[in-house]
């Protein structure tokens, strides 16, 4: 039987998936302001596991409707082949998850961001949502927003699997590597 060593991070592109492994483990991973600068998954070490940094997903600029439909292939595959996985991190922009997501609910689409969160949920990997970029909403309103958060993907509150931080100011960074130790055991 595999051994299962490994997290995967996922997300949407640009939301920080990896500054966070960065900010996490210290290896000097390519980030960016331009969406699709992870372009194939990359593993790197995390005490006795291993985090994997995986391409982000959905819309980005300058990348053709069929690549990104390819990328998002990759990682449905990648995530449902690999029985080495523990558990993912799904990564998200705390400010813009709620907004982007009721955009494509006017419209009548699944927000992609929600759909995935379902897919990991199915997986059985035990998904947590790694609300990056908290330092961009205001102290005052993040109750608010991480409640929102919770009302789209079905989620109660409070719950063991939401956890705002930033990769930027490092606030809350202790609470997503107890959550992530909390998953290992
Ligand atoms: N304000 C703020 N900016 C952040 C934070 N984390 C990341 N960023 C910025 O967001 C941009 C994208 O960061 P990346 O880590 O490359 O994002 P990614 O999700 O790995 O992107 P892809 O590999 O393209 O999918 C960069 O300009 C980062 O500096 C944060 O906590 N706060
Ligand atoms: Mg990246």
């Amino acid at each position: 039987m595999a051994m299962k060593n490994k997290i995967a991070f996922v997300g949407r592109s640009n939301v920080g998936k990896s500054s966070t492994i960065r900010a996490l483990t210290g290896a000097a991973l390519k980030v960016g302001k331009r969406p699709g600068v992870t372009l194939k998954s990359l593993e790197i070490p995390y005490g006795n596991f291993k985090i994997v940094d995986m391409p982000g997903f959905g819309f980005m600029q300058g990348v053709s409707k069929r690549r990104q439909e390819e990328i998002k292939d990759f990682i449905v595959r990648y995530l449902e082949k690999h029985e080495d996985i523990l558990f993912a991190v799904q990564v998200t922009d705390a400010k813009a998850f709620a907004e982007i997501a009721k955009r494509h609910q006017a419209r009548g689409e699944i927000p992609v961001e929600i759909e995935m969160f379902h897919f990991l949920q199915e997986l059985r990997l035990n998904p947590i949502l790694a609300a990056n970029k908290i330092d961009k909403v205001a102290k005052s309103e993040r109750g608010e927003k991480l409640n929102e958060i919770c009302a789209l993907l079905g989620l109660p509150t409070p719950n063991n699997v939401i956890v705002p931080f930033s990769a930027k100011t490092k606030e809350g960074l202790e609470d997503l590597k107890k959550l992530i130790r909390e998953r290992i055991k």
